[in-house]
């Protein structure tokens, strides 16, 4: 046992733990209403959805104090609404209309948020890494508190960025807890097949003298003891950490990723689904210490879905941009007419 699990004060109540579970069904119930629209062809690009890795975010949120960061990949719903986003702000951006997070001009990979501290959604793979640096290194160089939390996936940690930004981060001692979110592929390419050392991608930050572990997703206390551990470490010794956790991409890489049973057997994702759905798991867990009736879970899951749906009828019903604003939410100087607005080349017709 390390030190954070000795420590009562820092396990989850009871409330908590209840909390943990809404939010993962929160965050399925979203991704399963935009898929439906995704398939009616509703949206453009693609989308990419977490289902099976919910614990990801919401264990991550539930250790994040006021003045902390997060900044991920593409693979971000669950991160943005965790995050505090509202389900309609999410799903009218999918849908690319006027009153999404990002005014229907982000779509599906630049969701943000600054008012929730979540930073996006960033479709070329590994780039959060050092925009994550960046962000810890504003924090440290106005002299202020807070731990950026940064997630990639397993595929993210073979791109040069993401060594560069843990050269940094350790060199630097940058208050940066790296997530890697082993969901086993990248696209159609197993961990096996891309990774040197696949069985421990964690390791790597041996390299640059950082600490680091790992963890099952779906062992959520032993997760969220972990993370804490992590954020403690960043937070009061300004010290990077690297944890790798175990999880599974049950859907395709993208919702229309027409492979999805070539790369892996289709027995693997059933037993996936009917055996280690963190949604189905916690929940039992619940059932068992009695903090919740399965009653009181199927009525969250109603709740769930009715959110949902409003969402998806809210984004249906509202606006697309007006080809107006498109130049506008691009630099910030130009919208704030500051001097550096009024030189250079903002636009490539100028
Ligand atoms: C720099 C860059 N190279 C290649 C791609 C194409 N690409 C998109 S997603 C992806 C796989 C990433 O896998 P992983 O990091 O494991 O994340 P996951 O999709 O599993 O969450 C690749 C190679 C890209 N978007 N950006
Ligand atoms: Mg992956």
């Amino acid at each position: 046992m390390n030190a954070v699990m000795d420590d009562p004060a820092q396990s989850l109540t009871e409330a908590g733990k209840l909390r943990l579970w809404s939010e993962m069904m929160r965050i399925r119930r979203f991704e399963m209403e935009a898929i439906k629209h995704y398939q009616a062809g509703c949206m453009g690009g693609w989308l990419n959805v977490q289902i099976g890795q919910e614990p990801l975010p919401v264990v991550i949120r539930s250790v994040m104090g006021e003045p902390d960061h997060c900044i991920s990949s593409y693979r971000c719903l669950g991160y943005a609404l965790a995050s505090g986003m509202s389900m309609r702000s999410c799903m009218a951006e999918l849908f690319g209309k006027a009153t999404g997070a990002c005014k229907g001009k982000g779509g599906m990979h630049s969701f943000q948020s600054p008012v929730t501290r979540f930073w996006g959604g960033y479709g070329f793979v590994g780039t959060q890494a050092p925009l994550a640096c960046g962000l810890a290194f504003g924090l440290k160089h106005r002299g202020e508190a807070g731990v950026v939390f940064c997630c990639l996936g397993d595929g993210a940690v073979n791109q040069g960025a993401f060594h560069e930004a843990l050269n940094l981060a350790a060199l630097f001692y940058l208050p940066v807890v790296f997530i890697i979110e082993n969901n086993r592929y990248a696209m159609g390419t197993s961990v096996a097949r891309s990774s040197a050392m696949g069985d421990c991608l964690a390791k790597r930050a041996e390299g640059y003298g950082m600490a680091w572990d790992t963890v099952e997703a779906n062992a959520i206390p032993d997760f969220h003891s972990k993370l804490l551990l992590a954020h403690r470490r960043a937070r009061d010794e300004c010290r990077p950490y690297l944890l790798e956790v175990f999880t599974y991409r049950i859907e395709g890489h993208t919702i229309a990723d027409a492979n999805k049973f070539k790369y892996r057997a289709k027995a693997e994702v059933v037993d996936q689904q009917s055996n280690h759905d963190p949604i189905q798991r916690w929940g039992e867990v619940l059932i068992a210490e009695g903090i919740a009736t399965a009653g009181e879970l199927e009525s969250i899951r109603t709740q769930a879905m009715a959110e949902a749906l409003d969402a998806a009828h809210f984004a249906h019903n509202s606006p697309f941009p007006t080809k107006d604003a498109i130049t506008e939410d691009v630099y910030w100087e130009v919208d704030h007419q500051t001097a550096a607005g009024g030189i250079g080349r903002h636009f490539f017709n100028d």
